[in-house]
């Protein structure tokens, strides 16, 4: 069997999940999560989603696994809130295959109200190629998802190929900093001026400040001194499943 026809029956049975791997203050504290699609065949091995996420975008898949995961994300959340955990605003990571389409914010905002959800309770995640698409449309989109309430992030910031003057006209509410920035930014002075003057950028946009790939302590440090907002990497955890994130949040706020 061809891996798209894998992937469409993967869909179709279920087997893809979504995972949540937190996001924390300056403190360490958790104030939000992103949740990441994994491929969890019954029986096999965890298909990587660096195979299948670019094959789903490819074969047009990621609209149906996107409206999968959303409905998924959506009723954990719920879930959650009526256990009392706070997850805080649970990011999802949207492609532009899913952008094109013109009802997509419209039927975002749909799932959360039949989940009994507010925008406020989520974030959507999109690289900078959505912008090389038609903007008008996009943008309207864009202030349909802000107007009620739902943020937007712009990931691996720094990679893609847009304008600030550009991003200025968008409705977005974070920059997250590709983690090729912070890895070489300990060791490296022309890495961390470079990282400091991503951050200024989003600063002086007046957006929230996100670092992924932090995975040591020096780095984490580095990021703070830089003032950076937000942190997200393997020094506080890997992408987690619910029930590992429902422990790792109950043992926070128990202070263990
Ligand atoms: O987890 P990581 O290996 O987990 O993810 C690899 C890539 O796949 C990342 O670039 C991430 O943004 C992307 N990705 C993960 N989950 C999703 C998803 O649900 N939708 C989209 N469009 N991309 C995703
Ligand atoms: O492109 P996006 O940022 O959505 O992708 C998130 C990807 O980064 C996922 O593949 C996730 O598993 C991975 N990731 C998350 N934290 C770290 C980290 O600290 N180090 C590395 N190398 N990868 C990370
Ligand atoms: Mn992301
Ligand atoms: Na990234």
């Amino acid at each position: 069997l061809l891996l798209e026809d894998q992937l469409r029956n993967a869909i179709r049975d279920g087997e893809i999940v979504a995972h949540y791997q937190p996001k924390v203050d300056r403190d360490g504290i958790v104030v939000g999560v992103e949740a990441l699609a994994r491929w969890l065949p019954s029986g096999g091995e965890a298909v990587p989603p660096a195979r299948f996420v670019p094959l789903a975008e490819e074969t047009g898949l990621i609209v149906p696994m996107g409206d999968m995961l959303l409905r998924e994300v959506c009723r954990s959340i719920r879930g959650w809130r009526q256990r009392g955990l706070h997850v805080g605003r649970v990011a999802v990571n949207i492609s532009m295959v899913q952008m094109r389409d013109a009802g997509f914010a419209e039927a975002l905002l749909e799932c959360l109200a039949e989940h009994d959800l507010k925008g406020h309770d989520l974030e959507i995640e999109l690289t900078e190629s959505v912008f090389a698409e038609d903007r008008n449309a996009i943008a309207a989109q864009l202030f349909r998802l802000q107007d009620a309430g739902v943020h937007i992030a712009i990931d691996d910031f720094g990679t893609g190929f847009s304008s600030m003057s550009l991003l200025r006209h968008f409705p977005i509410h974070a920059l997250k900093i590709d983690r090729s920035f912070v890895i070489d930014a300990v060791s490296s002075e022309e890495s961390r001026l470079l990282l400091h003057g991503l951050i200024e950028i989003g600063h002086a946009m007046k957006l929230e400040v996100v670092s992924e790939g932090v995975e040591s302590g020096a780095q984490f440090q580095l990021l703070r001194e830089l003032r950076c907002d937000v942190f997200q990497g393997y020094l506080f955890s890997k992408a987690l499943a619910p029930r590992e994130l429902e422990a790792f949040l109950e043992a926070q706020s128990t202070g263990l």
